[in-house]
């Protein structure tokens, strides 16, 4: 970067060196990662493990053998395209659910069911076969989870993925349309038209990049626009979108329905790094959901391009008027990250990044502001208050307290969400920094157990660190990402387990086990083209077009052999007739690319041309008996 693209010194707030990080100190940032990580000599030094019992709290990670977890936890798997599930306090990882990406495994993307869901080319084959998950929540009733579904982002192709989180497989995706990079995702908590629906109906999507809408090979970057986007949460379709000033980051939702906000760190609207970054301050802005959705039904939208979504228009020179506003544009100070909701009900936090600050918004007043009560938008803002370098996300104990990763400063800080608002209105004696602890290293996510509920409990602290450097094994170039877990239950943070994981979850949600009754085997009338008896299997021939049914039942398949011609188009179907849990078999077809698992009860079919003659060993991937590897079927393609 040369000079005059640098922006210049902050010297407005008298803060000190602290109060905002200029471009030098981001340039410098693969330098803080490379080096060894010293507590900051400006921060209080990290608590040493005072002893389980003087803690008196959630203490130990460690379960004997035998022993399970007691929550729940959803992470994001990054550019693995997958969901990680995770469980709490121990933090190993029990499953991971494909959603985007093809998994060899089960055979996600292989078998027709699952390639309908992830989307297919006219020729049949993948449309996409990479995805980023960053964010992961899941659907709510009455302020707390539900266990019906979860929801995760994929940001380098726009898809929103849908997890039935009774079997915790992807059911659904949707590609958002006129969107790229979406990033922030969040589900309401309830419905702000029908007071009587206490539980999620949709799920809002922030647009990080801006494009011309619709696409096309504009070079004039200020033609560029983004779309926060809301989908159904049932049927999983777009049903409206609104076109913004600046971008969305990540995204938040108040418990009672009524709004929704996206951190905006690019209201410059900058087609390059450094103008991204020359304001001061940037925005958090809110979305008046029941007045959008009025607007939608109203017919006072346009529509983009190819697309048949209602876009409805929530700039900011069509939103002066309080009264009428669809959005507001809540000014907070530069590059803001994070956006969360505090489990009171009552505040949104931005955290600074760029500002070492956190800002606490206060939703009533935003309310206050949509019905002409507040003079001055300005004030929904009740703190403002420095917290350290790099603030990012914020969780919550249910105690009043937030705790902020510090992505520069390598570290939490624990602070009083009402000190701070006392502090800001003027009491400077009010303390509302709790304390700090060093993480290893520069912290992305933070999430506490049930944090965004309203049912957070103030157990287990998790931290995404997004270097491990020297905290483990080498294993060559590529580390894995560190996520720790915390005890939050006393007044000091204890820092109990780091666990190594494959790159790169972003956000995760932890919650109680109680709240999911997962299901052990499948219902055999789920699937339309279920084989139900092993009398049913066969090879039925139409001209070229054929369909070989079999059954699974421990440990043989229901054919022993079967004869297709070379040329043929064969679709294969399984259906497992082994009702015991944990009894899934697998089905590979040597040099056809072709392996998948069917659990207990499941059917599942894969289509591909015979284009190869010869004896093909069907046989069983998945151990299921002492005669598994006996599990096999003879294929025999005529020339
Ligand atoms: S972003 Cu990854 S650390 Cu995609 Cu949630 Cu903040
Ligand atoms: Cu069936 Cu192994
Ligand atoms: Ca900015």
């Amino acid at each position: 970067m040369n000079q005059d693209q640098q922006p210049k010194p902050e010297t407005t707030l008298a803060m000190g060196r602290r109060r905002f990080i200029n471009t030098a100190a981001l340039v410098g940032l693969g330098g803080v990662a490379a080096c060894t990580d010293k507590p900051s000599s400006t921060t209080a030094p990290a608590a040493s493990a005072p002893a389980a019992s003087e803690r008196g709290g959630a203490s130990s990670v460690h379960l004997k053998p035998g022993e399970l977890d007691t929550y729940y936890g959803l992470w994001s798997g990054g550019h693995t395209g997958d969901v990680r599930v995770l469980g709490l306090p121990s933090g190993r990882e029990i499953t991971r659910i494909p959603c985007f990406v093809p998994d060899a495994l089960v055979g996600w993307g292989i078998t027709n069911e699952s390639k309908k869901i992830m989307g297919t080319k006219a020729d049949g084959s993948l449309r996409y076969t990479i995805g980023d998950t960053h964010h992961v929540h899941a659907s709510y009733k009455d302020g707390n989870y539900d266990g019906r579904y979860a929801w995760v982002n994929d940001k380098i192709n726009s898809r929103i993925a849908r997890i039935r989180l009774d079997y915790f497989v992807c059911d659904k995706i949707t590609e958002l349309p006129n969107v790229q990079g979406f990033h922030g995702i969040f589900p309401d908590k309830r419905d702000p038209v029908d007071e009587k629906i206490n539980y999620t109906t949709r799920v809002f999507c922030g647009g990080e990049f801006s494009i011309p809408l619709p696409n096309a090979p504009i070079d004039d970057h200020t033609q560029y626009r983004s779309l926060f986007t809301c989908v159904d949460a049932e049927t999983m379709n777009v049903r409206w979108q609104v076109l913004i000033d600046g971008n969305c980051d990540l995204t938040a939702t108040s418990y009672d329905g009524k709004l929704a906000a996206t951190n905006q760190y690019n209201t410059e609207m900058g087609a390059r790094f450094a103008d991204m970054m020359s304001a001061e301050r940037d925005a958090c802005l809110f979305f008046n959901i029941a007045r959008i959705e009025a607007a939608v039904k109203a017919g006072q939208f346009k529509t983009i391009g190819a697309s048949k979504v209602p876009v409805v228009d929530g700039t900011q020179a069509a939103n002066k008027d309080p009264k009428t506003a669809l959005t507001a544009y809540v000014s907070v100070p530069k590059n803001p990250h994070g956006v969360n909701a505090s489990p009171d009900g009552k505040y949104f936090i931005c955290a600074g990044k760029l500002s070492p600050t956190g800002t606490v918004i206060e939703l009533a007043k935003v309310l206050d502001w949509f019905d002409g009560k507040l003079e001055k938008l300005d004030s929904v803002i009740v703190a403002e208050v420095e917290l350290g370098l790099g603030p990012l996300h914020t969780a919550f104990d249910g105690r009043g307290n937030a705790y902020t990763t510090l992505f520069l400063d390598s570290q939490v800080v624990k602070w009083n969400v009402d000190a701070a608002i006392k502090f800001h209105a003027g009491d400077k004696s009010a303390k509302y920094v709790l304390d700090r602890i060093d993480v290893h290293y520069q912290p992305g996510h933070i999430n506490g157990s049930q944090s965004e509920t309203v049912a957070a409990d103030g157990k287990w602290l998790c931290v995404g660190s997004k270097f491990s450097k020297d905290r483990f094994l080498p294993v060559g170039p590529l580390h894995p990402e560190n996520e720790q877990i915390i005890d939050m239950s006393g007044d000091k943070m204890v820092l109990l387990a780091d666990h190594p994981v494959r790159g790169e979850p972003h956000d995760f949600i932890i919650f109680k086990r109680e709240l999911l009754s997962p299901k052990q085997v499948y219902n055999l009338d789920d699937f339309p083209n279920a084989v139900k008896d092993p009398k049913e299997s066969g090879v039925f021939r139409t001209g070229k077009k054929v369909h070989v049914k079999m059954t699974s039942l421990a440990p043989s398949f229901s054919l022993t052999e079967f004869k297709l011609k070379k040329g043929d188009e064969v679709t294969l179907t399984l259906t497992n007739l082994d009702k015991i849990q944990d009894l899934a078999h697998g089905l590979a077809i040597p040099n056809y690319n072709i392996n998948f698992i069917v659990n207990p009860l499941e059917t599942a079919s894969v289509s591909f041309i015979a284009d190869k003659p010869g004896v093909f060993w069907i046989y069983c991937t998945h151990f299921c008996h002492a005669l598994h590897l006996e599990m096999r079927s003879r294929m025999i393609v005529e020339a």
